[in-house]
């Protein structure tokens, strides 16, 4: 691997409450449907190997719970990408996703790469969010669209492996900050 390069990534997940981001996370990372329990924010890490690159992956996982709302918002700023999620069994969730975009959109310092993730796929009789519909909305903003199930863990994988593909690696920033132990470079460290 070339040093120069920074392969850590911090990924965000948002979306409305219940979709499964936990469970998606939870799937990915530890290969079970452990029982998720609720936090405001949490992360996990794990590694991929993308193009025999290792990416180090940090999965920000923040509550969709409405009282939670303003404890992601710094966050924004400090992400390489974002998954947006919905509950393909809950329409609502999906206009959320509408809302969340919005929001993210006015708070980004910079464009990052985002994609949609409709959830929830093995419950295809309860469905109330087409794919075709999903696949529209992630195409009006510019995003690339995958069903995935963190029950089964369909999709899961090849989400994550969409994602990481789409963040271009960063140029190795660790040395210039030696010497300068002010807070906002103590931030910026710790999310690299
Ligand atoms: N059938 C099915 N159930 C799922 C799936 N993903 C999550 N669940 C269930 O949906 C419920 C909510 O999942 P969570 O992972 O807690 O959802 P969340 O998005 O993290 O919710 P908040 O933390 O409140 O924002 C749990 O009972 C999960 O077991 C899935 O792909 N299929
Ligand atoms: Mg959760």
């Amino acid at each position: 691997m070339d040093l120069t390069w920074n392969y850590n990534f911090n990924i965000l997940f948002i979306g409305d409450s219940e979709v499964g981001k936990t469970s998606f996370i939870n799937r990915f990372v530890d290969e079970e449907l452990d029982q998720p329990y609720p936090a405001c924010m949490d992360f996990k890490t794990s590694g991929i190997e993308v193009d025999e690159k290792v990416i180090n992956l940090r999965l920000w996982d923040a509550s969709g719970l409405k009282r939670y709302r303003q404890v992601v918002l710094p966050l924004y700023r400090c992400v390489q990408g974002i998954c947006f999620i919905y509950d393909i069994t809950d329409v609502d969730s999906f206009q959320e996703v509408t809302r969340l975009y919005e929001e993210c959109t006015k708070r980004l310092s910079k464009p990052v790469p985002k994609i949609l993730i409709g959830n929830k796929a093995d419950l295809e009789s309860l469905r109330e969010v087409s794919y075709s519909e999903g696949l529209k909305l992630a195409g009006s903003f510019k995003m690339q669209f995958i069903e995935t199930s963190a029950k089964t863990g369909a999709g899961v994988d090849e989400a994550v492996e969409m994602i990481a593909r789409k963040i271009p690696p960063r140029p190795r920033l660790l040395k210039s900050f030696e010497g300068k132990n002010t807070k906002k470079n103590a931030l910026r460290c710790q999310l690299m």
